[in-house]
């Protein structure tokens, strides 16, 4: 990354802006879709169901005059077990980072509350802070005028692309004048087996019911792109035997449901042919278990 401490402000050769842009909020309010859409890429996971994002995910979005490096989060909450934990000092962690932080609301609940009631207290915030009221597709006219009323809120739709210019306008005139911090036509820091474990947990959590798709981490295992088609091994770790069953399926008809759903969302993402060769693996009670969950890459605060 660029020291920008070192830049000169008063440099005025450097035209462009650019920094770090953190979607925050609770869980299911949007931020992921919001990710995907100001990316105009389906990139990250969203879903119905609520905490689906567990690490940030970064996108990034270059035009010819500004640079966006956006960091979708998971949900603020209360944490209560070690896993939850780790998903909180995430988004912490993202937005401390932020240069501008765009607090996403689901608007059909109501005003907005303060975005520091969502986090501990002394948790330290972006200098610049918008609202994005999301899910206006579903509001009537006098909620809709009310938040729209409002200093620093945007009403729109992550889902339907309402708004979207104006938020990614109004995010970009109030990033910090920087030369760009990444290449213009990268998409993302994080490399694409993330993604594809990504993927193929989005189609787990949409294909499975009740509590199995919570206790799921995707690990992929091998990912090929030698090889034509490209080979992908990935590994869904359970929490308990009762879940392989239940993700396996009888004769092994979920699993490949899964397994067809998430080939052909990464096939899109790499624009190739892939193998996919998906296993069901038990990890007893891994959300709670810091050795584990470090194991698969999460940062564990400690208490
Ligand atoms: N009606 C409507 N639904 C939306 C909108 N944005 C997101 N959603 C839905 O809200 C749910 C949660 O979205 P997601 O992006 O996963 O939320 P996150 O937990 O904040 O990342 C999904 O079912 C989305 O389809 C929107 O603008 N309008
Ligand atoms: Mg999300």
């Amino acid at each position: 990354m660029t020291d920008r401490a070192a830049l000169d402000p008063n440099d005025r050769t450097i035209t462009t802006r650019a920094g770090h842009v953190a979607l925050v909020g609770k869980p299911n309010a949007g931020k992921s879709t919001l990710l995907n859409r100001l990316l105009g890429l389906k990139l990250a996971i969203t879903s119905p169901k609520p905490q689906s994002t567990r690490v940030s995910a970064v996108g990034i979005v270059s035009t010819e005059t500004y640079q966006m490096i956006l960091l979708d989060t998971p949900g603020l909450l209360d944490p209560t077990y070690t896993l939850q934990r780790s998903m909180l000092a995430s988004a912490i962690s993202s937005l401390r980072d932020a240069d501008v932080a765009v607090y996403v609301h689901d608007a059909t609940n109501g005003p907005p509350p303060p975005l520091e009631s969502l986090v501990p207290p002394g948790t330290p915030l972006p200098r610049v802070r918008l609202t994005w009221a999301n899910k206006g597709d579903l509001l009537n006219e006098g909620n809709r005028a009310n938040l729209a009323a409002m200093d620093n809120v945007i009403v729109g739709s992550a889902e339907h692309g309402e708004n979207i210019e104006q938020l990614l306008e109004h995010v970009a005139s109030s990033l910090p004048l920087s030369p760009f911090l990444y290449p213009a036509d990268e998409l993302s820091t994080q490399p694409v087996r993330f993604f594809a474990a990504e993927a193929i947990r989005e189609c787990a959590l949409a294909i499975l019911h009740e509590e199995v798709p919570y206790g799921i981490f995707v690990d992929v295992e091998e990912f090929r792109e030698s090889k034509k088609p490209i080979y992908i091994r990935a590994v869904l770790y359970v929490e308990r035997d009762s879940q392989k069953g239940i993700v396996l399926g009888a004769k092994g008809r979920t699993i490949r449901e899964i397994g067809t759903a998430s080939r052909v969302m990464i096939e899109k993402l790499v624009e190739e042919s892939v193998y996919l060769d998906l296993w069901v693996k038990v990890m007893p009670d891994w959300r709670k278990d810091a050795i584990a969950l470090r194991r698969f890459g999460f940062n564990v605060p400690h208490e």
